[in-house]
């Protein structure tokens, strides 16, 4: 566990600029955007030495979205999301051995080492994947809300989706029906302004995503994606618009992220300037390490501790990954139909 920070650090009066938020607040986002980035950072040395097979997408640079949002959350919410999914197991309480495992395709993976990275499920978190189709998600995002409204419970499901997700068919449907039927949904739209290759500028002319809900009477806010704070706060207005039971809200996070779209990107199209500057000037994670040290919240060892941490619970989760054995051939035919088919479910088969 971390160790506190001395209160020593901390000096009588705040500097001005310093936001209304607490040091204990501010060291666990540290820690969960930490996590998420040095998790990411593991598993691309696993996938450079052919431990982890199929597609990889790492979601480095993009941590304050996930963290800030389920900072919003309550216990009973949903997330649904897309391919780019491991830091959204890990910000909803998911253990990273599983995680790992999974990835590695090992039994002591979250799908038996059967799903990999991008099909990972955990009914105990509400975590419902994990989807390799652009935008496939998004329906199911709006079906699970439709389960938690029709249940009468005060959930809600944030499903999240790229800028290129942006320009499906479906997403439009699923507006459509979502503000029809007023259902507790928070469409997340994780702007990192590229989808693969192709930058938003040269695949739309209408760059402002969260308007788009305009025309089925969605409303919806920009977010500074790169500030965990911000989307916080925008997670909660979100969010008590679904609860108050006045249908979907979108939020357009703008963000960033560092590595190739997947593990197999030749970056050609932008320059490493680019990417640079943002990390230099942007990065959500030294962001928030500012306000801690300005703020005398902490000192440099009191992180350097949560460093270390963090780096022990990646570790020990990939030995966990390597040492968990590969599902053996039986497997196959398990988790292929569902065993228990609901009750009222088997009646309409009946029928
Ligand atoms: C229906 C469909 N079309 C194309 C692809 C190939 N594909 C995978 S990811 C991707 C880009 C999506 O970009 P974006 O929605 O911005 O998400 P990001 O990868 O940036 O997180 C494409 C075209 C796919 N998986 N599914
Ligand atoms: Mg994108």
């Amino acid at each position: 566990m971390a160790r506190k920070p001395t209160d020593t650090a901390r000096p009588a009066k705040q500097p001005p600029n310093q936001p209304n938020v607490s040091r204990d607040e501010l060291l666990k986002y540290y820690r969960e955007m930490l996590l998420i980035r040095r998790f990411e950072e593991k598993a691309g040395q696993l996938y450079g030495m052919g431990l982890i097979g199929g597609f990889c997408h790492l979601y480095i640079g993009q941590e304050a979205v996930v963290v800030g949002l389920e900072a919003a959350a309550k216990e009973g919410d949903k997330r649904i999301t897309s391919y780019r999914d491991h830091g959204h197991m890990l910000a909803s309480g998911m253990n990273a051995r599983g995680v790992m495992a999974e990835l590695t395709g090992r039994i002591g993976g979250y799908s038996k080492g059967k799903g990999g990275s991008m099909h990972m499920f955990s009914r105990e978190k509400h975590f419902y994947g994990g989807h390799g189709i652009v935008a496939a998600q998004v329906p199911l995002g709006a079906g699970l809300a439709f389960a938690d409204k029709y249940n009468g419970n005060d959930n809600v499901t944030f499903t999240y989706f790229g800028d290129g997700a942006a320009n499906q068919g479906q997403v439009y449907e699923t507006y459509n029906m979502a503000e029809l039927w007023e259902l507790p949904v928070v469409f997340v739209i994780e702007n990192n302004q590229y989808a693969m290759g192709t930058s938003m500028k040269r695949s739309t002319k209408s760059t402002t995503l969260f308007g788009r809900g305009a025309a089925f009477g969605i409303p919806g806010e920009q977010v500074d994606g790169m500030d965990v704070l911000a989307v916080k706060a925008a997670g909660e207005k979100a969010v008590a618009h679904c609860r108050a039971g006045k249908g979907p809200y979108i939020l357009e996070v703008m963000t960033y992220r560092y590595r190739g779209h997947s593990m197999s990107d030749p970056a050609k199209y932008r320059t490493r300037e680019e990417v640079q500057k943002m990390r230099d000037e942007r990065d959500p994670i030294e962001h928030v390490r500012q306000l801690l040290l300005q703020g005398g919240h902490a000192v440099e060892d009191d992180l350097k501790a949560i460093d270390k941490d963090i780096k022990d619970i990646v570790n020990d989760s990939a030995d966990f990954a390597r040492e968990s054995p590969e599902p053996p051939l039986e497997e196959l035919w398990t988790d292929i139909y569902a065993d228990d088919v609901p009750q009222h479910a088997a009646q309409d088969l009946n029928a």
